[in-house]
């Protein structure tokens, strides 16, 4: 038996990439009967049949986690890529993918890409997130600045490049391996062609062990899965963090007396712009028409 992961599926078929090669798949029937689909991401073992030579699936590894959008399984960890100019920062964005991305327990990094357009604006930026409790790299997919530094976060990991279209995205996973070969290009140019290709969900490999989700990850910015606007105290680290120390569990640090993010905020170790966009963010949640 050979083991391998699938890097995607179509037709029925799905496509497990192994050490060596890429063969070409069907799922065993056994699977339906325990209504388990196998997924892109999944670590599979495969059988050649002797008889037509293709693959066919026998064993599904347990999942470490699984995406809903897009359908993903063992993603370790969300490169979340902003760019600091064209288009312009939105913290407000940023966050909500941040938001995401620790709602699905995954590891994040942050990568502010476009530096080479205003590398104050990225220092400062850096600064924000950094407090709050990230790791932040600035890129430059333009003058490759920050790379090395983006692949030797990827080594081990299974990753879902997300952030606004036009970050800079499928630049950065050029960057990284020429043989991607992945579509770029300016926001309006790609959104007329959007419409018109079918997207689907396809892991890369750009090194042993090292995958790379080429389609949007979070490729749906609606935020219903999360039932309780209380739960997004604990997607804000320092939040979660410094809020422990509120005088009441129940704080949801907006009016109550004696909280301590108050206080946090005043020392500036909160920043600003998080307080605001948690308290927003929290309001749009609680505001969603749940049926
Ligand atoms: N100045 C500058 N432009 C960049 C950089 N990275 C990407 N771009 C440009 O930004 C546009 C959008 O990039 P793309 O990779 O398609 O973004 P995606 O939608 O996030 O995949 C393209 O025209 C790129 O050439 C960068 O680091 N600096
Ligand atoms: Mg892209
Ligand atoms: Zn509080």
């Amino acid at each position: 038996m050979i083991e391998g992961i699938i890097t995607k599926g179509v037709g029925g078929f799905y496509y497990v990439r192994t050490l060596d090669s890429t063969i070409k798949s069907r799922a065993r029937g056994v699977f339906r009967e325990d209504n388990l689909t196998p997924l892109v991401g999944d670590r599979v073992k495969v059988r050649i049949s002797p008889e037509d030579n293709t693959g066919y699936i026998v064993e599904i590894a347990p999942r470490k986690s699984q995406l809903l959008r897009p359908p993903v399984a063992n993603i370790t960890q969300a490169i979340i890529v902003i760019s600091i100019k064209k288009p312009e920062a939105n913290l407000w964005l940023l966050d909500k993918f941040l938001l995401m991305a620790e709602y699905e327990g995954l590891d994040i990094l942050i990568c502010l890409n476009k530096s080479d357009l205003d590398m104050d604006k990225a220092e400062e930026y850096k600064d924000i997130y950094i407090k709050a409790g990230y790791d932040v790299i600035i890129t430059s997919a333009k003058e490759g600045l920050g790379i090395d530094d983006l692949k030797n976060r990827l080594l081990n990991n299974i990753s879902v490049f997300a952030g606004p279209s036009g970050a800079g995205k499928s630049s950065l996973l050029n960057k990284i391996n020429l043989g991607f070969n992945l579509e770029t290009g300016d926001v309006s140019t790609k959104t007329k062609r959007g419409k018109h290709t079918t997207r689907h969900v396809e892991l890369l490999k750009f090194y042993d062990n090292a995958y790379v989700l080429d389609s949007p990850g979070f490729s749906s910015l609606d935020l219903s899965f999360i039932e309780d606007e209380r739960e997004v105290r604990s997607y804000f680290r320092e939040i979660h963090k410094y809020g422990e120390e509120c005088k009441f569990l129940t704080c949801l640090h907006d009016k109550e007396p004696n909280c301590a993010i108050k206080s946090y905020l005043e020392d500036g170790i909160i920043h600003k712009t998080r307080y605001e966009n948690y308290l927003s963010l929290m309001n749009e949640v609680k505001n969603i028409r749940r049926y």
